[in-house]
């Protein structure tokens, strides 16, 4: 028998032709702009909305915590190119939601929050209503655009604003407030159906100007140490083939941003990563595609860059020029554009990287791969970061099509740098806030819209901002397999509380954490080890297995460094003389 849905405002038996309701209309507009997806917490104002939303085929994905519902669908709407939709409910569940759609803001992932609301007239006369919370003014700061529907016919050309607003241009997060009354509101069907609106062409191209690109290949051609930046824009433009072409004919090394590790698989012999910090200090030109300089490139400031060197940039954002250093060759377009029209003007010989820059580049590949190779190999016991990450490293180069999410400190700067990724979009992570909570929101949100195995390699204490989802993995049953570096804490778990006293320092998380146990409370299959080799085996039969698994992975607490690589952003007291 199928199941019954009841909507409060039109139950279906009073469904006629004649007259529907606003759930139906959000609803009708979702599915006729291709809305596949919502991702959510249920209640008040918009648990029928979820349900009506269920039975009409879109998938509805119930989360714990709205940051990770919002973070689930920040995340497929940077895999898929389409808005990720994330439904909450009013004021508190709003505010949950809020912080994921600045974070996908902020990365520039398009997303739309869609947000019940409360009574409109009361909230603006403060008169304490049920959840009363100003949300579309509250959220406009974090977002690319927020809206209001504040009547039934509206709907269809509220969700196509939001739709557009998020895809277009630079994505980001979108706001779409509902009010319970519009939802509930009843409207002739006919007014209804006309008010629909199809996007057409949500995300149009944005050709560059011919000028620019002669101007930025003249710049690369006079370069004796060009230098290309991959960023997650690059990724997202999903232009991965072009990319690959102009890095391969010019013979220019590049450096992926971490989300654009894979555009080009790791291991290619062009990739600049293991050279970072000689790269950036001694190129003359840069070609940022899809990146930003902000502090994960120190600004394309001294000390980390030359005063000389001189940048190109590929941006479908004209105002991201000359944010921090000056651009002497702005490309404004969309990266698919800009690529295909690269490629055609290019003219074959005419960039040639020097070779005394590329042995240069080489050579200090190799001290810093020999370094590397020497922690790797070493087998200290309790783990490090260095021996766990070796052992599902090798396990996932049998797996290139498994997403990789990752967020902690040392977790994530030894995770970034060891891990080779060999497809692009496979790897999710803190991103431009480093934020910590993404880490079970991006896993299910990844694994839902492609159907792929994920591995969350997470910081102990990552992984408590969002460690509830577990139970939505286990009843979704996705293939997710959480691997937690379990090292007593923030960074470390060695520090002491100065005091002497007996309440654990700051950063300090509890001793021997038995975190499997948490995945089998809810059927899923914990692992607890301790020596690269059980969790390698661990890793691969939980892949093999595909379902939902936890490895409580032991680390030295004494390993991995205060704040990972980014130590010198902790302020230093300008009091040098200071006793503590
Ligand atoms: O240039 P050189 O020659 O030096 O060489 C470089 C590379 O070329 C080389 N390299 C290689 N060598 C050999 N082989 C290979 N394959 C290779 N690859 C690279 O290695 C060096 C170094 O490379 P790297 O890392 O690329 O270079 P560098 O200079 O470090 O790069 C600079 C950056 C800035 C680009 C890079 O460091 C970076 O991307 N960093 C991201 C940092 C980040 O975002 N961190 C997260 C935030 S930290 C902090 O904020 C945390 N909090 C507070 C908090 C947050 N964030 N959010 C919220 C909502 N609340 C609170 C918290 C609570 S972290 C955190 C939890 C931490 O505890 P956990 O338990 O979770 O985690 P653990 O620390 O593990 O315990
Ligand atoms: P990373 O952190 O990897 O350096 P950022 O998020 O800082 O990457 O930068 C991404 C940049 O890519 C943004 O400035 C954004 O405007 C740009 N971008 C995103 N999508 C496209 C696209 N399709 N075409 C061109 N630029 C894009
Ligand atoms: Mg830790």
């Amino acid at each position: 028998m199928a199941t019954k849905v009841v909507t409060r405002a039109v139950p279906d038996e009073l469904h006629t032709s004649a007259v529907t309701d606003g759930f139906h209309i959000v609803v009708d507009a979702l599915k006729l702009n291709g809305v596949e997806t919502i991702f959510g917490v249920a209640g008040i104002p918009i648990t029928d909305l979820a349900r009506l939303a269920q039975a009409e085929g879109i998938r509805y994905i119930g989360f714990r915590h709205e940051q990770s519902a919002g973070n689930a669908a920040a995340i497929a709407g940077y895999l898929t190119q389409k808005p990720g939709i994330c439904l909450t409910v009013s004021a508190p569940g709003f505010l949950n939601g809020l912080v994921a759609l600045a974070n996908a803001t902020t990365n520039g992932f398009p997303m739309i929050q869609i947000s019940g609301s409360s009574s409109r007239a009361i909230i603006d006369l403060q008169q304490g209503d049920y959840e009363e919370l100003d949300q579309m003014n509250a959220a406009k700061p974090y977002t690319k655009a927020a809206f209001r529907v504040d009547r039934p016919e509206d709907i269809g050309i509220g969700l196509a604003r939001a739709i557009r607003a998020a895809v277009s241009g630079r994505p980001g997060g979108v706001y779409l407030d509902l009010p319970g009354d519009v939802l509930a509101a009843a409207l002739d069907a006919n007014v209804a159906a006309e008010s629909l609106v199809h996007v057409v062409d949500p995300a149009p191209r944005q050709i560059p100007a011919p000028e620019s690109i002669d101007r930025a290949l003249n710049l690369l051609a006079s370069a004796q140490r060009p230098l290309i930046i991959l960023g997650k824009g690059a990724a997202y433009a999903q232009a991965d083939a072009d990319i690959r072409s102009f890095i391969e004919t010019t013979g220019i090394p590049y450096l992926p941003m971490s989300m654009a590790k894979g555009l080009l698989p790791d291991n290619h012999p062009q990739s600049a990563a293991a050279a970072r910090s000689f790269v950036l200090a001694q190129a003359d030109v840069v070609m940022l595609i899809g990146a930003r300089l902000n502090w994960l490139l120190g600004h394309g400031k001294a000390p980390q860059w030359s005063s000389t060197a001189r940048f190109i940039q590929v941006d479908i954002s004209p105002t991201e020029f000359d944010s921090n250093r000056p651009i002497a060759a702005p490309i404004a377009g969309d990266i698919c554009s800009a690529l295909s029209i690269l490629l055609t003007k290019l003219k074959p010989g005419s960039i040639r990287p020097g070779s005394a820059w590329l042995d240069a580049i080489a050579k200090r590949k190799q001290g810093n791969v020999e370094r590397m190779a020497a922690h790797l190999n070493a087998n200290p016991s309790p783990m490090d970061f260095y021996s766990a990450l070796r052992a599902i490293r090798d396990v996932l180069a049998e797996h290139s099509d498994v997403y990789v999410v990752n967020e902690g400190a040392n977790t994530l700067d030894f995770g970034r740098n060891i891990i080779d990724m060999r497809q692009p979009r496979k790897r999710l992570d803190s991103g431009t806030w480093g934020v910590m909570g993404i880490g079970m929101g991006y896993a299910v949100g990844a694994a839902v819209v492609s159907s792929e195995p994920v591995v969350a390699i997470e910081g102990d204490s990552a992984f408590g901002f969002s460690g509830m989802e577990l139970e939505t993995i286990c009843r979704y049953d996705l293939p997710v397999v959480t691997v937690v570096f379990n090292n007593n804490g923030i960074y470390r778990g060695d520090d002491v509380n100065h005091s002497g006293g007996t309440d654990p320092s700051p950063t300090v998380l509890l001793k021997n954490a038995r975190y499997e146990k948490l995945i089998e409370a809810f059927g899923g299959t914990g692992q607890y080890v301790t020596d690269p080799q059980s969790l390698a085996k661990a890793v691969t039969d939980a892949l093999a297995a595909r379902k939902p698994a936890l490895i409580n992975c032991i680390i030295d607490p004494r390993a991995g460094t205060e704040s990972g690589h980014i130590q010198n952003l902790n302020p230093r007291s300008a009091i040098t003389n200071s006793k503590n």
